[in-house]
């Protein structure tokens, strides 16, 4: 028997509008027809969107690499739309000598000396927000919240300049955009480039950083021997392509479950201590990067199916985060169910190498809120920006109402 013709097909295209506005109906299609499926409009990948296999590919590095991207395209037979991250398009030995360097820096450690500011500024911009929801009777939660929180907090932590801040969004929706196909949202997005590109790299550079932050740390690692003085630049380029853009849909996406669940957000108003769970169960509920691919390194195989050397792997992150194999009532938002193993931030030797940094933000916003707000209310309905990779809110009116 030809095992491939096993594989089940489907007609989903995970990049079209329909499908990028409610992912959920083609995940849960996805996960009943089988642990691995093929996609008829990507006839060379196969999708895996249950929980036990996506967290099996993600934590197999040596069959499922990274260096051929983790995007669609596959870089051993496209070129690489910009030069290789030197961790997150890595495999080892290189991924390992570069992710040392970062997971330093990025530590547990690192993150209690950013803590108190990080905390201060979220207690200010939550009470911005509260000011500005009693004086024009609502807020966006995303422009005036989730936006400017991670946009401030974290390029100062890196040690970047105040101008020009605006390109790091911009650098980010490509980034994320560039992970799927070619379609008129990558398009639209690299149109607004321009001069974007330049800005990143010239801030990457040492005398852009301000001595002493994460990016000065890059090139102390250099100095020390650790990298070479030629990767340090765009070491610094992973800071910013995957720290901003994420954590801002990520408290975007938690402000949305909690102002459409009023009963989550009473119990997180009740004990401000529900803060951390609260962003964890929002990762796992809408996961921000809702795919990342993999490319098989050899013949391989997923759940005994054989997958054949150079097939592109699309992880469904966000549907093994709703796996009703994995987690009971996997669509209710519920702020003390405690989410561990969710892959939200991968998982594995490619795991978010910044997490402690995200939940960081996570936690100290959601705590100011859960301290000067006693209700949040939909103002208006929302409006979603579709990005090829992430979950992302374009507005969300809310009104805040103080304790
Ligand atoms: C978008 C993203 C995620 C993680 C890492 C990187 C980028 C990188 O450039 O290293």
């Amino acid at each position: 028997m030809n095992e491939t013709a096993a594989i089940p097909e489907l007609d989903f295209d995970p990049y079209a509008s329909e499908n990028l506005l409610d992912p959920y109906p083609m995940h849960e299609a996805v996960r009943d027809a089988g642990p691995v499926v093929r996609l008829r409009p990507y006839p060379t990948l196969v999708a895996c969107g249950r929980h036990e296999q996506v967290h099996a590919v993600l934590n197999d590095h040596a069959n499922f690499i990274s260096g051929a991207g983790v995007g669609l395209s596959n870089f051993n037979l496209e070129t690489p739309f910009r030069p290789k991250s030197l961790i997150l398009e890595a495999d080892p030995p290189l991924h390992t000598q570069t992710r040392t360097v970062l997971s330093r820096i990025l530590s547990p450690k690192a993150v209690m000396q950013i803590r108190a500011t990080f905390t201060a500024v979220a207690e200010q911009m939550v009470e911005r927000c509260v000011e500005k929801s009693q004086a024009q009777g609502s807020i966006c939660g995303i422009h005036d919240l989730a936006q400017i929180y991670p946009l401030k907090v974290f390029p100062d932590a890196v040690g970047v300049e105040d101008d020009g801040r605006e390109n790091l969004l911009i650098y980010g929706d490509l980034i994320f955009n560039s992970m799927g196909p070619r379609n008129a949202l990558l398009a639209k997005a690299a149109e607004r480039m321009g001069p974007v590109t330049e800005w990143i790299m010239s801030h990457c550079q040492r005398d852009h950083l301000r001595p002493g932050g994460f990016g000065d740390q890059i090139y102390q690692a250099a100095d020390a021997g650790e990298i070479s003085h030629e990767q340090a630049p765009l070491l610094v380029r992973s800071f910013l392509s995957a720290g901003v853009d994420t954590t801002i849909n990520g408290l975007g996406n938690a402000l949305y479950a909690l102002a459409s669940h009023p009963e989550q957000y009473a119990k997180l108003h009740a004990d401000a201590a529900l803060a951390r769970p609260a962003f964890e169960e929002a990762l796992r509920w809408e996961s921000t990067a809702q795919t990342f691919f993999r490319t098989a390194g050899q013949d391989t195989q997923i759940a005994g199916i054989p997958v054949e050397k150079n097939t592109k792997v699309l992880c469904l992150l966000a549907s093994a985060n709703r796996d009703p194999r994995k987690w009971p009532e996997p669509n209710r938002y519920d702020i003390e169910r405690r989410p561990s193993g969710h892959v939200a931030l991968g998982s594995g030797i490619h795991g978010c190498v910044g997490q402690a940094v995200a939940r960081l933000e996570g936690e100290v916003v959601l705590t100011a809120l859960a301290k000067r707000v006693k209700r949040i209310e939909i103002a208006a309905p929302h409006t979603r920006r579709l990005n090829n990779t992430l979950r992302a809110l374009e507005t969300l009116p809310l009104r805040l109402i103080p304790a």
